[in-house]
This record gives C-alpha cells, structure tokens and sequence, in this order.
C-alpha cells in the first residue's frame, strides 16, 4: 500500500515538559505521552511532534543540547521513547523529533573541547573571533537580549551565540561538523522516527562578521551557503526516505521559502515562518501593549498563501506554538466563557481552510487560555526574564513590564495541559515546575471531551475534512475582502470543488458579505443555524461547487 500524501496530515505539537508528568516531579515526560496516546486518535491527528528531549541543562528548556544521542532524564529513558514509537505507531500515529543544529549547549562535549585552546580538534566546530576586552567582534544582537559574543576568557576570544550564552552557534564551515551532524540525524531516523523539525534552520550560514545598522539579522539570516547546506543535509539523511520535515525560518522572506520547499531542489517539505505572528508588534517591538492589526494579518497570511500556491512551496500553517501566547487570548477573545468557544472555534476553522500543514499546540484545541500571571516569580522562560531586566534597565515601569509579559511571554503557552478539574488540573501529583493557570476548572480536556459542542470537537472535525477532502489539500487559494475590517474570507478551488471560509474575527453583528460563492453545504459552523448576518466570532466553512 502506498504510504498517504503526506501533505494531507496534521501534526499535534508536544512541549514534553508541560505535557503529563506521571512521576510526580511536576515535569512532564515521555511516560506521560504514552497514556495519552489514546487521546491523539480521538482528535485524528497523524504526526506529534516532540519539542527536544535530549541532555540539555535546560537553560532554554531543551533548545540547548548537550548530547544529541540521549534522552534527558528527566524525560524518561530511551526505553521510554522507543515504547513511544512503537505504541505510536501501532495506532497509526507517526513521531517527529526537534532538532536543534544551529547551535548546542556550551555544556556539549565539542563546545567543552573547542573552549579549550585555540588549536583544539574542536575549535573550529563554533564560531570564535577576535575582539577587545570590551568590544565584541560585531555589535549584534542576541535573541534573547545584550551582545550577540560571548567573551571566554581563557582563550581571549568571543564565542557567537545568537541565543541564550550557553547556546553556542555551531559553525557550520567545518566539514567535519557536519558530517557529524548527518551521522546523528541518521541516528535518529534509523531509530524509528518519522519526521524532523529543524530550529532555525535558515541562520545556521553565517555571512560577513561585519557590523550592522541594526540587530544584524541580515548577515545570519537565510545567509549565503543555507540552501547549499540544506540541501547537503538532505542528501546525506532524510532525502530518500519516508521522512517529513519542517524547518522553522526566522525572519525569512517568500522567495527563499519557495526554495526551502520546492521539491525539485531536494531541500526541506515545508516551512514556518512568523511574519502574520507579528502583527502585534508595533514598529516590529515584541515588548509592547497593542491589539493586532486584523487587514495586517489577513495581508500577510494571504500573500504567504498565494505565493507558495502558485511558486510550488509549501506553508506549515499555525497559530500556536512554545513562543507564543495563546491565539484564543490574542486574536479570538477570552472575556467570557461563550467568547472563548465562539472564538476558539472561529480562529481554528479560519486557520484549517488554508493550504499547508496545520499544526496544532498542546491545549489549543480546547482553547487555553494565557494564564494571566502579574507577579515576575510566575515567569520561567529565560527570555522573559531577560527582558524583564532589560526593561527595568531601560526605566521601564515593572508593572508595565508586567503587562507586557501577560500578553507577549513564551510561558503563556507553556503552563501545563489542563487534564481535568483535580488538583493541579491533572497534570502532576507534584508541585508543579510552571504554575497551571488558574483557570483549569472549567477549561480542561475532560470536559471538552464530555460536551459534544466543545472546540476541542471543532478540530476533531478540521482534522476529519482535511484528511478526506483534496480540495482542501491541493486547492488553490484564493483572498476575497482584503479591505474588510471584520471579516477574514477566501476560497479554495480544486478541480471543479470549492470551499468557501467566512470568518468574523469581531465581536459584533457584521452584515453578510455580497458577492461571495457560499453556496453549497455547511460541512462546519460554531453557530447552529445560518442567518443573512454574520454574528460575533461566526465562522463557516462551505463546500460547493466551482463554476
Ligand atoms: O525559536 C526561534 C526563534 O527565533 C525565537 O527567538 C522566537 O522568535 C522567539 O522565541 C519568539 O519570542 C526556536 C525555538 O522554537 C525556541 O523555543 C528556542 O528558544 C530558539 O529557537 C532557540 O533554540
């Protein structure tokens, strides 16, 4: 039997630490997975995707390997992961790892070895330079805030690190670092799994080391030689097997998106990019109070969208994931209990209509909430706190800071899954690492499973459509109302099938668009009936004819 296309799937992310701790250290991990595995079939998704659990310190909860061929025990064993797979795959459902190759922990025994000495076997894995006591090489920025070079004092010599400053940026010149790499990439798909997803894949070739008018983005950034890499990575790994895989491109650009995933060039299968992620972030600035530009947002979405249609690429498309607060509480509304489902179900119906791969985030599809902290000692993710004392730096006002975190911070997504309405919402018998939101009484899986009209059931639905239409799969896209101020519609269109979506992202009565196909059958709705209005939050998605 031919495997499916597996551009018909959807993938389910797991943040293993937030997941289900069954040992009662208040950390998720893989044994928690594994009781859940009957749950992943009820929802209908095909792939989950495991964010890093290897050895790591965790200083940026996994993102910082220390050894890329061990499981962290604080996960489990690798019997545990391999009883994953197995379990997994019994069922249908297939395992995609996080693979973290632009950088590893200082912790890592080739960053050990190349801080050494400067003539060190490993030296040249990472990417050291010259400069001052006082002066770094170049004036970048770092991700997470300050200097993008640390200096090390026993060489005299400045480590790049675009992230955290125990994540050392590997230099991806080193020919023998990159066989090393593929060597450890075949590792893993010779252990059974079924897909990767690369970090930041598209900064791992660095340009010229020179200064920049800016935070310096465009000397890393889709860099000279990333597609040549790629490309290499490919052919040495993943390119001849039944492995899907996604990079995760920062800050990239449509035209090198299409050459990631054009498949003649035997690169990646598909991409994520942030741009409709940041529509709010005024003037491009995380750390600041604003609603989201609705026309911005459908404008990027849509170009995203039709460019990789007609250009042959193909989108990962998304809402949520481990860095970004929770969609219902960003662009749907969370003030009241009936809010929350209307939008949650008008966000997810909107988001599954388009072309690509959905990618669904632990808890999204029962509508999680950002858990409202207002205290700094609630946050964990280390680029919160960074930029907490940054802005205390700056003369920033804390409770100002405090009311940025609440909207901006990566740890909104990463409170534990709310199972049910026992103590610490199911998740550990333990304290837990993160606080769980304290809205976990009425917002949890058990009841969404218990109440047939629940978003959790909405997905249910996306996944069950996506999986038998072609039309939503292959279709081409096409943008209706890009001026609407309300309204996000589009269709796609597939030999002779059409599906129309209408969602009204506002919550007020909008008048029904003229002019748009919405004939045919309502295959979904978050309404019960159909009125000649668009009520708060309504979405449909309609299958028809195209004539
Ligand atoms: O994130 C990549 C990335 O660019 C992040 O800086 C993202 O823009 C930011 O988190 C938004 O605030 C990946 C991982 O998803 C993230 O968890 C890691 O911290 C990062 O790489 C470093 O490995």
């Amino acid at each position: 039997m031919a495997s499916k296309d597996w551009r018909k799937s959807v993938v389910y992310q797991i943040y293993p630490k937030s997941f289900n701790d069954t040992t009662g250290s208040g950390e998720g991990d893989i044994r928690g997975i594994i009781d859940k595995l009957d749950y992943f079939t009820t929802l209908g998704v095909d792939y989950l995707w495991l964010t890093p659990v290897y050895e790591s310190p965790m200083n940026d909860n996994g993102y910082d390997i220390s050894n890329y061929y061990e499981v962290n025990p604080q996960f489990g064993t690798k019997a545990d992961l391999e009883e994953l797979l197995e379990k997994a795959h019994a069922r249908g459902l297939k395992i995609m790892m996080d693979i973290v190759i632009n950088h590893t922990s200082t912790e890592h025994h080739w960053f050990v070895e190349s801080r050494k000495s400067r003539d060190n076997e490993y030296r040249d894995y990472y990417i050291w330079k010259d400069g001052t006591y006082d002066t770094p090489p170049t004036n970048w920025e770092s991700k997470f805030g300050g200097n993008a070079w640390a200096y090390d004092e026993d060489t005299n010599q400045y480590y790049l690190r675009l992230f955290d400053i125990t994540q050392a940026d590997l230099n991806w010149e080193n020919e023998d670092m990159r066989r090393d790499i593929y060597e450890m990439i075949n590792y893993w798909i010779d252990f059974g799994v079924d897909g990767f997803r690369f970090d930041v894949v598209n900064l791992i070739s660095k340009g010229e080391f020179k200064n920049s008018e800016g935070p310096g983005k465009e000397f890393y950034t889709d860099g000279p030689k990333v597609h040549e890499y790629i490309n290499e990575l490919n052919r040495n790994t993943f390119g001849d097997k039944d492995i899907m895989t996604v990079g995760e491109m920062s800050s990239t650009t449509i035209e090198h998106c299409l050459k990631y995933t054009n498949p003649e060039r035997n690169e990646l299968n598909s991409v994520f990019n942030f741009h409709h992620l940041k529509v709010d972030y005024p003037g491009g600035e995380k750390w600041s109070l604003a609603n989201f530009d609705f026309l911005e947002l459908k404008k990027i979405l849509m170009e995203w969208q039709v460019a990789m249609d007609e250009g042959g690429g193909w989108n990962a498309i998304f809402w949520c994931n481990h860095d970004q607060p929770r969609v219902v509480s960003r662009f749907g509304n969370d003030e009241t209990e009936e809010n929350r489902l209307l939008s949650g179900k008008m966000l997810a119906i909107a988001l599954h209509g388009l072309k690509g791969t959905p990618y669904i985030y632990q808890g999204e599809e029962i509508g999680m909430t950002n858990p409202g902290f207002n205290r700094i000692d609630q946050y964990r993710d280390v680029e919160s706190l960074n930029a907490y004392s940054i802005l205390r730096e700056e003369g920033m006002d804390a409770s100002l800071i405090l009311d940025i975190l609440a909207t901006k911070s990566r740890d909104n997504s990463r409170t534990p899954v709310q199972w049910d309405d026992s103590r610490n919402a199911g998740f550990t018998e333990g304290m837990p690492w993160i606080e769980v939101s304290d809205k976990y009484g009425e917002i949890n899986v058990a009841r969404a499973l218990e109440d047939g009209d629940s978003i959790f059931y909405t997905y249910q639905k996306l996944i069950e459509l996506r999986h038998e239409l072609d039309v939503l799969t292959y279709g081409s896209v096409k943008p209706h109302l890009m001026k609407d101020d309300d309204l996000f519609v589009y269709e796609r269109l597939y030999e002779g099938e059409r599906i129309t979506v209408m969602a009204n992202f506002r919550n007020k009565e909008v008048p029904y668009p003229e002019n748009i196909n919405a004939e045919g059958e309502v295959l979904l709705s978050n309404y019960a009936d159909r009125k000649n209005v668009l009520r708060p939050f309504e979405a449909m998605m309609i299958y028809g004819q195209n004539n």
